[in-house]
């Protein structure tokens, strides 16, 4: 799928007249970033009407004049399900917009007036904003490109952890017994294969993020075919390099080896080519309260994956090979996600704590001279912050609608604003239940901070 020169050359000129800007949102499964890019469109479609945003200067100066959708350039990636977001919202209950799979894209055109008008006075301008949504999972994939198919066996011994190494009991008892040199069998493999999909969808669902091959959890139309069906083996550093190389053809290895060079090429590759390598800016998203509440080795696991996918932004830390597909991403914007779930006190916390989990990566990419800023954020606010009489206090409160629709009033906890230590997990702990979206009356969605999120990722084309 690679773009014609025409539209390159197009989006070059474009870009450089400061008119066009392509900005990704990602995280892992779960983390909001539909319900995030379903709030940007809607806080901007509504800008200068009733969305609320203080924080973003062009709106609070009154010169954005609004946003409408326009037909996207590529027409190979499927639209953004915006309005099929905003239908489940408006819901009677209203519902929460469902899972999406893959990658996704919306195009908007922006019209705002410049802070300094020219001569005339009366000048707009229009600025074309390419937003895209994709799995974080595929991002824990870069790796894989600088690795030969034994390394990354090496790596991905699923062992680490006994929670995580239980769920791969299945595949380990049917993978003991394979034998590198003996000819393959396809239906065995395909077996295998699957316990080892098995154990990885376990994991995903038990909460663990550090999962390669990303696209094993999310096949798509791939689901079945034999570039799917390979897995590490193990026992392969008994072998020497040599040794594996005379195996023939037909060999276990052979066959594993040739199906990972081909998800390497065909199903990576590809994405870091025509997508990422493209991108200008990017947030990344994390359900930080999310992992707070599923406790310590769940929260353990985030931490590794998210500095795995922050490789990717990492141009320093990156080989010959992956950093042809680098992007030339000029901002990057971390945040932690539904932060509805805690009290208003409590935000700040959040922020020290998505940047004490991110301090390795952040600094790396303040080295590599990327701009990055931490925020906490609720795309698509379903709590109110209220304040309740407690043994002759006042203290902050939640109050919100249950899963059942029931009314719920609660003080969520406290969030540790620094890395938990096992003394966190022994004494407090975290807990809170879910909320349904509010009902909303046709108005812009409520949200916390979104304004002051668009205003770091798009605000200064907006001048
Ligand atoms: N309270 C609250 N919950 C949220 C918010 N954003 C997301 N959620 C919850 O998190 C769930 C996941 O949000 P999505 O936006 O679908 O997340 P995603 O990253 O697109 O998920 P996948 O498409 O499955 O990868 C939602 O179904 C909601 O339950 C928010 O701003 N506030
Ligand atoms: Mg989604």
């Amino acid at each position: 799928m690679r773009q014609p020169l025409a539209r390159e050359l197009h989006d070059l000129l474009e870009r450089g007249r400061d008119r066009q800007l392509r900005l990704a949102v990602t995280g892992l499964s779960r983390s909001g970033k539909t319900a995030f890019l379903t709030s940007l469109v809607n806080q901007l479609r509504h800008a200068g009407l009733e969305a609320r945003l203080d924080l973003l200067p062009v709106a609070r100066e009154g010169r954005l004049l609004g946003a409408r959708r326009v037909s996207q350039q590529d027409l190979g990636v499927p639209r953004f399900p915006y309005d099929e977001a905003l239908a489940a919202l408006d819901d009677t209950p209203p519902r929460w917009p469902a899972p999406t799979r893959g990658i996704s894209e919306l195009r908007l055109a922006i019209r705002y007036r410049p802070a300094r008008p020219g001569l005339l006075g009366s000048e707009t301008r229009q600025l074309s904003l390419d937003l895209f949504d994709y799995p974080g999972e595929w991002l824990l994939d870069l790796p894989l490109l600088d690795l030969d198919y034994p390394d990354w066996s090496l790596d991905q011994q699923p062992t680490r952890g006994r929670a995580r190494a239980a769920l791969f009991e299945d595949w380990q008892a049917a993978v003991a017994g394979l034998d590198p040199a003996a000819e393959a069998d396809e239906a065995h493999l395909a077996e295998i294969a699957e316990r080892y999909a098995q154990g990885l969808r376990a994991a995903r669902d038990a909460g663990f993020a550090d999962l390669q091959p990303g696209r094993f959890l999310l096949p798509g139309d791939l689901a079945g075919a034999p570039v799917l069906q390979f897995f590490p083996l193990p026992g392969i550093e008994t072998f020497t390099a040599a040794a594996l190389e005379k195996l023939p053809p037909e060999s276990n290895y052979a066959t594993l080896a040739r199906r990972y060079r081909h998800y390497q090429q065909r199903i990576v590759k590809p994405f870091y080519r025509d997508h990422f390598r493209r991108f200008d800016r990017q947030i990344v998203l994390v359900d930080l309260l999310g992992a707070l509440n599923a406790g310590p080795e769940r929260f353990e696991d985030l931490s590794q994956a998210l500095c795995k996918l922050m490789q990717s932004f990492d141009y320093g830390k990156r080989s010959l090979i992956s950093r042809l597909f680098a992007p030339r991403i000029d901002r990057l914007a971390i945040a932690a996600t539904k932060a509805d779930h805690v009290t208003p006190d409590q935000h700040p916390r959040l922020v020290a704590l998505l940047e004490a989990l991110l301090a390795e990566p952040m600094k790396d990419l303040r080295f590599a001279n990327v701009p990055v800023h931490a925020f906490s954020l609720a795309a698509i606010r379903a709590s109110e912050s209220r304040e309740v009489a407690h043994q002759g206090r006042r203290s902050p409160a939640l109050r919100g609608i249950g899963q059942q629709g029931e009314t719920l009033l609660l003080y969520p906890g406290e969030v540790p604003d620094r890395l938990p230590d096992p003394g966190f997990w022994a004494r407090q702990g975290f807990d809170f239940p879910a909320f349904r979206p509010a009902p909303r009356d046709g108005g812009a969605l409520p949200h916390i901070r979104m304004d002051a999120v668009i205003d770091w990722l798009i605000g200064d084309k907006l001048q």
